[in-house]
């Protein structure tokens, strides 16, 4: 019973609501701080149940400045309750809810006042100008948008229509590859097949060269031991098949830092360090140290350096050693390149190879299939890398409906007190010294990274010049509505990382607003 006589109240209540409604406008009676989607939760003959359903209290408890709900539902309109919610109407402007702890602060919060009842606070009610001043605003926001949404439509056509040149392009190219590919074939064939037989022709021409080089090698050896032989004979002064230091002392040829004696070092050096060598020492080893000496001295060693000064150099290198400090190393590696420095003895160059006639036609044949091949084979490598870069192209993500391509290519500027920014969509972020110095790179292309509702309202650009003791630098770009493409702001937040903002039509997209701005039911 009691039940039907409650749905009957909050039915007569809720009649009583909408007929002063329709009276009011939008002025329902109801507890104060309380919202109008709210307002058939407070029946006046009815006790109150606390949203929770924690408790039921006489409804002359609602708002009597004492907190019965732990979920704060009994105190809309009084500060009682720590975390109450009050709302305000702000009829010609925006309702808004506030924390009831501002309810008579003494402070302001809605505009038209209504959270300072009784606090004595003086509230200008200035919801009206408000309200004027935002739908002002909003008007202009829709006129942007407007004007936005038409650029980003021809945007967008540009986009569309750059990519689709671009599938036509691939497919002319891809068709052109095809062919390339198979004359490439071709003339890998053709180039094969000349080169056999070049091969096979050249064959005797290079066993013919090998056999003379092995006749040359083996004839300058002999040469060599020869004049080896003769001079070991010479430096043995008696002839007891050694050459020892003293007997070295002897000649003028081994005084190597020119001081008028030979000594025992400078004659042990040409012995390699030992006291006497036998023929086959002196053959092998000896004679290799001593000929550049004896070259010198008859002016026939050819060097790239003046043949005095290379002896100079030597001596200094190698007798020298206790004035040598730091540049010890050094000197070490050149001693032993000079040590083992060959005497370039003077010889002909052997005269070019002549070729038979039908030898000489197989050669050319070759070498023509060859260019042929290598004209083909990089014709092939061109428009592979033609093919990649509109592939490239292609995969870029320009937006939904291709709006961002145009701006590929572009780059757009914001000057600071120090610096010049560049924004490079696609491509990089960059800063320069306004004194003109080096750019630095604030990042490369990396993705589109904004919230699941919309990514494209935020670009990320990452891998940038590592920053002093620090990351990489990056760069994120917030992308807004603009009636131009524009960079209007630059800022560091943290330590080489940059945010941009960046104004552009293609941005201009019609998204479901904030679900607050449209909270105007009560305007
Ligand atoms: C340069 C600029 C700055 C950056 C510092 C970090 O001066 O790139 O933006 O903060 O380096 O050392």
């Amino acid at each position: 019973m009691d039940f039907w006589k409650g749905v009957l109240n909050n039915f007569f209540y809720i009649l009583l609501l909408n007929l002063l409604y329709g009276v009011l406008g939008s002025e329902v009676l109801r507890p104060r701080g309380v919202s109008l989607s709210r307002a058939p939760l407070y029946n006046p003959e009815e006790a109150f149940t606390c949203f929770d359903k924690s408790k039921s209290i006489p409804f002359s408890h609602v708002n009597d400045d004492y907190c019965d709900c732990s979920d704060a539902s009994d105190e809309p309109g009084t500060s009682a309750c720590p975390h109450g919610i009050f709302y305000c109407v702000n009829a010609g402007f925006k309702p808004m809810n506030i924390g009831s702890s501002r309810v008579n602060d003494g402070i302001c919060d809605c505009c038209d006042g209504a959270d300072e009842y009784a606090s004595g606070a003086k509230c200008i009610n200035n919801c009206v100008e408000l309200g004027r001043f935002a739908r002002e605003k909003e008007l202009q926001r829709e006129e942007l948008l407007k004007a936005g949404k038409q650029l980003r439509e021809e945007f967008s056509q540009k986009g569309i229509q750059e990519k689709q040149q671009r599938k036509e392009k691939l497919m002319e190219i891809e068709k052109n590859k095809e062919e390339a590919d198979r004359v490439k074939a071709e003339k890998e064939k053709l180039k094969n097949e000349a080169e056999e037989l070049e091969n096979t022709a050249l064959d005797y021409y290079r066993k013919l060269e090998e056999e003379q080089n092995k006749q040359k090698a083996e004839a300058e050896a002999l040469k060599l031991r020869v004049e080896a032989s003769d001079a070991f004979n010479r430096y043995d002064l008696d002839q007891d098949g050694k050459v020892s230091f003293s007997e070295l002392q002897q000649f003028e040829t081994f005084d190597k830092d020119k001081n008028g004696e030979v000594s025992e070092e400078e004659a042990k050096y040409f012995l390699i360090d030992q006291e006497e060598a036998d023929i086959e020492k002196f053959v092998s080893d000896v004679w290799n140290r001593i000929k550049p000496y004896l070259m010198i001295e008859s002016g026939s060693f050819r060097d790239t350096k003046d043949s005095d000064e290379k002896a100079v150099e030597e001596e200094e290198g190698e007798f020298n050693e206790e004035e040598q400090t730091e540049e010890d190393g050094e000197d070490e590696e050149e001693n032993t390149e000079k040590e083992q420095q060959e005497p370039e003895v003077q010889e002909e160059s052997p005269p070019p190879i002549v070729y038979d006639d039908e030898t000489q036609k197989l050669v050319d044949a070759a070498t023509a299939a060859r260019n042929e091949f290598s004209n083909a084979e990089s014709a092939v490598k061109d428009l592979e890398a033609e093919i990649r870069d509109i592939k490239e192209y292609l995969e870029k993500d320009f937006g939904p409906d291709e709006e961002y391509a145009p701006l590929l290519g572009q780059c757009f500027e914001y000057v600071d007190h120090e610096y010049v920014y560049k924004l490079c969509p696609f491509d990089k972020t960059v800063q320069q010294p306004k004194s003109g110095s080096m750019e630095t790179r604030l990042g490369s292309w990396g993705h589109w990274s904004g919230p699941d509702h919309n990514r494209y309202e935020r670009m990320t650009f990452e891998r940038g010049q590592a920053c002093w003791n620090g990351p990489q630098r990056s760069t994120v770009v917030t992308v807004t509505c603009g009636s131009d493409n524009k960079l209007t702001s630059v800022t560091e937040p943290n330590k080489c990382e940059y945010v941009f903002e960046f104004s552009t039509p293609a941005a201009c997209y019609d998204l479901a607003r904030d679900p607050q701005e449209n909270a105007h039911d009560e305007l």
